[in-house]
């Protein structure tokens, strides 16, 4: 049988000793229960705080050029797999990988038993700045104050961060610059128009270019930067809430929703060019997110963000995916090289990375949530 051909199944049975027969029952027999952070006990969102603050104390063993903490490396992570993995079929994927990552590192590194929660931003769309993920005593604190927009209060107001803004690093604060009117992407009916969305394609646009823009814009600061918005600890609930958007997705059809992927697999030349761009302002040398297609109509939506909800009007050199339309201005678009998927459609064999956090894993591995390698769900 072709199923016993391949050595790393027969090496991963070794390692765990499991009787062949029981494979299917061993995958993934009690999944990890991932809740909203607005139904959290006072104790499970202060347990969880806790083990976050534990990666920004623990020495960094990834990236320590540049990183100080664990914290950071996973931040610096961020920063470098950046143009491999927005825009691109690859976003949620890798995103999801990343998430997982970060929850393995706080269960196995900092004895967190919980799981990773995730920010409801539907509840809170346009009122971002009185949510209660943002109070000081049981949240991640409030709003940005003062010249560099600073948070002041909560549990990370004393954070340095010493990766970022953007690729360049510098020590800095966690900032924010909360904007209501940027959070209304974040809305339940911008949310089932995406979950309505019939292919992988629609679904990632819509997702990526509405409740994902609306986290990044809605917060600001930090938050807005595409390359080091994992400074801002509120990234992980965020990027956990849009993994259960896609799962919403999926589970409406796992018949076809497990394996079903796509999208240009080609990174945006916006996220390589090596210099200044018109329509963003450079935050420490780097891009916003630039705006997306494919909003909930399938339209340019306007990224709900830079401090304000207008629509972005025109986007000169085209959409930031697919490949560049003015390739004199661009310094080069992100090589086609990714492991396991050489061509220009993502597909399942595509290697994820988190750059040995934990061992590197295909888009196939995170397909599933309940599957050989991931095993959580959702409420
Ligand atoms: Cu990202």
């Amino acid at each position: 049988m072709k199923f016993w051909a391949s050595l790393g199944f027969v090496a991963a049975l070794a390692a765990h000793a499991a009787p062949a027969q029981n494979v299917e029952q061993a995958t993934c027999e009690s999944p990890l229960q991932r809740k909203a952070w607005h139904t959290l006990t006072r104790t499970e969102k202060s347990l969880y705080i806790e083990a976050e603050k534990c990666l920004m104390s623990l020495p960094s063993k990834l990236h320590q050029a540049t990183a100080r903490t664990r914290f950071d490396d996973f931040q610096m992570t961020h920063v470098l797999e950046t143009p491999n993995v927005h825009f691109v079929g690859a976003f949620l994927p890798f995103h999801r990988f990343y998430m997982y990552a970060h929850e393995v590192a706080l269960r196995t590194e900092c004895n967190y038993a919980g799981a990773q929660p995730y920010w409801d931003e539907s509840l809170d769309a346009g009122n971002f700045s009185t949510s209660i993920i943002l109070d000081p005593e049981s949240g991640f604190g409030g709003n940005g104050v003062g010249k560099n927009n600073c948070i002041a209060d909560g549990p990370f107001k004393s954070y340095v961060n010493a990766i970022g803004p953007g690729q360049v690093n510098t020590d800095h604060c966690i900032d924010r610059e909360v904007t209501d009117c940027a959070s209304q992407a974040a809305s339940l009916d911008i949310v089932n128009a995406c979950l309505k969305k019939a292919t992988f394609q629609d679904m990632w646009n819509c997702i990526e270019g509405g409740p994902h823009g609306a986290g990044h814009g809605g917060i600001g600061g930090q938050m807005l930067n595409v390359f080091s918005s994992p400074g801002d600890p509120l990234f992980y609930l965020h990027h956990t809430w849009l993994d259960k958007l896609w799962w919403d997705w999926q589970s409406q059809n796992l018949n076809i929703r497990l394996t079903e992927i796509g999208g240009t697999n080609q990174g945006s030349p916006f996220l390589s060019f090596n210099g200044t761009f018109p329509p963003f302002p450079p935050i420490g040398g780097n891009f916003t997110f630039p705006p997306f297609p494919g909003g909930p109509n399938g339209t340019i939506p306007g990224f709900p963000g830079n401090g304000s909800c207008s629509p972005f009007g025109g986007f000169p050199g085209g959409f930031p995916t697919g490949p560049p339309s003015s390739p004199s201005k661009i310094e080069d678009t992100v090589p086609v090289n990714i492991a396991g998927d050489p061509g220009n459609v993502t597909t399942l064999g595509h290697v994820l990375t988190v750059h040995g956090s934990i061992p590197d894993a295909t888009i196939s591995d995170v397909m599933n949530i309940q599957g050989s390698l991931l095993c959580y769900k959702y409420a």
